[in-house]
């Protein structure tokens, strides 16, 4: 089921995918869903924000059992992180159906729009502006490396963006979710299990930093005449490891833009994205307070510590461990489930093997058994909660 998706915005040159919100590639995945529904025979709806929901079952009389994930992805991202969980979701339902179960309440598959954030900086952005955790103006106000706006394109893939906002009419149709997701990470690995459940996600944030200096010939200018912002650049990337390893935090800078990028110029202007996390939001807060001494910081997202209702998370650990409970994992990574979790909706989390942890890069992986270990624990799950 994963391999008609396999050469959807797949880069050929290195096996990463590029599948930005509201690319062509989104577009196509996004009809790819809308086929796996209906050859399902399931009532598919895209809500104002632009998340799709394929429902078994008519969720207006009362809220549903929902599960999926995303399809966007990070920029050369892996084949996994997304649409393992919506994969997933589909071929748990089909497990039911063989099953013969009739569940009691209706069962929903939903793909979340631009959960990574890689084009408009905002990560989870459907689930954000579902459940108002993100304001339409700020959102729609948002601009791509190439400057086009949120609103400029979403218009261009022929929605209203005018109408996005907080869904309490799509929201209400929720009565718990639970979402599958490729581990980022090698708990599981360590466990010698093939699925977990979550039981938090680290608070984690992204800070935007500018540094100004002056443009000037890269020959002919003498150092002490220089104005070079590579300098307090280099010198805050360095900070900031040391800090996280002093913090008991992580944090990296992954995107850089360098204007205008002459090789034989002193730059006018270095643009760099902080993403800092941690187990402790004091911690991390702290870090990124210590490194913006002085500097023009502005914070582009943040999203405090989730803890997963422990109820339901222990319901999923027995529901989906089979004959020992499953491993309770914290993770690092942010994701819709966090989103929901954190506007009151019950969810949680099942987390499949990735042998080597490796994510957000072409190397991510799972193997064949344990994606389908996830499903058969994914069925297990749908089926407890649906009694
Ligand atoms: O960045 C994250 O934590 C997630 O993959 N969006
Ligand atoms: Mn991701
Ligand atoms: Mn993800």
């Amino acid at each position: 089921m994963l391999e008609p998706l396999a050469h959807i915005g797949r880069d050929p040159a290195t096996g990463g995918y590029v599948r930005d919100a509201w690319s062509e590639a989104d577009m196509e995945l996004r009809e790819w869903f809308a086929g796996e529904a209906a050859r399902r025979g399931l009532d598919l709806r895209e809500d104002r924000n632009g998340n799709l929901w394929a429902w078994w079952g008519d969720p207006s009389r009362h809220p549903g059992v929902v599960t999926g994930s995303h399809l966007d992805s990070v920029r050369q991202g892996g084949a996994y992180d997304g649409p393992l969980g919506v994969v997933s979701a589909f071929a748990a339902l089909d497990l039911l159906k063989n099953r013969g179960v009739t569940p009691a309440r209706p069962v929903g598959v939903v793909c979340f729009t631009d959960e990574e954030g890689a084009r408009f900086g905002v990560p989870c952005m459907g689930s954000r502006l579902l459940t108002g955790a993100i304001q339409p103006d700020r959102a729609l106000a948002l601009t791509d490396d190439a400057g086009d706006t949120l609103a400029d394109v979403m218009t261009k893939a022929g929605r209203r963006p005018y109408g996005i906002g907080r869904d309490d009419e799509t929201l209400a149709t929720v009565g718990a979710f639970v979402e599958l997701h490729v581990e980022q990470g090698r708990g599981l690995a360590e466990h010698g299990r093939s699925v977990g459940v979550a039981s938090a996600i680290w608070p984690h944030g992204r800070w935007r930093f500018d540094f100004r200096g002056r443009a000037d010939h890269a020959g002919t200018t003498r150092l002490a005449d220089r104005d070079d912002p590579m300098l307090p650049f280099a010198r805050m990337v360095l900070a900031a490891r040391e800090a996280a390893e002093r913090r008991g935090a992580v944090a990296t800078v992954g995107k850089v833009r360098v204007s205008p990028g002459n090789a034989n110029a002193i730059p006018g202007l270095v643009t760099a994205w902080l993403d800092a996390r941690g187990p402790d939001e004091r911690d991390v807060r702290d870090l990124v307070a210590e490194l913006s001494e002085g500097l023009d910081v502005r914070e582009e997202s943040w999203t405090p510590v989730v803890g997963f209702d422990p109820a339901l998370r222990d319901r999923l650990a027995r529901a989906a461990g089979g004959d020992a409970p499953a491993p309770i994992l914290p993770t690092g990574a942010g994701h819709d489930a966090g989103i929901l979790a954190a506007a009151g909706v019950p969810a949680g989390m099942l987390f499949v093997r990735n042998p080597t942890g490796v994510s957000h890069s072409p190397a991510e992986h799972a193997e064949q058994a344990d994606c389908e270990a996830g499903v058969v624990a994914l069925a297990d799950v749908l089926e407890d909660l649906c009694r």
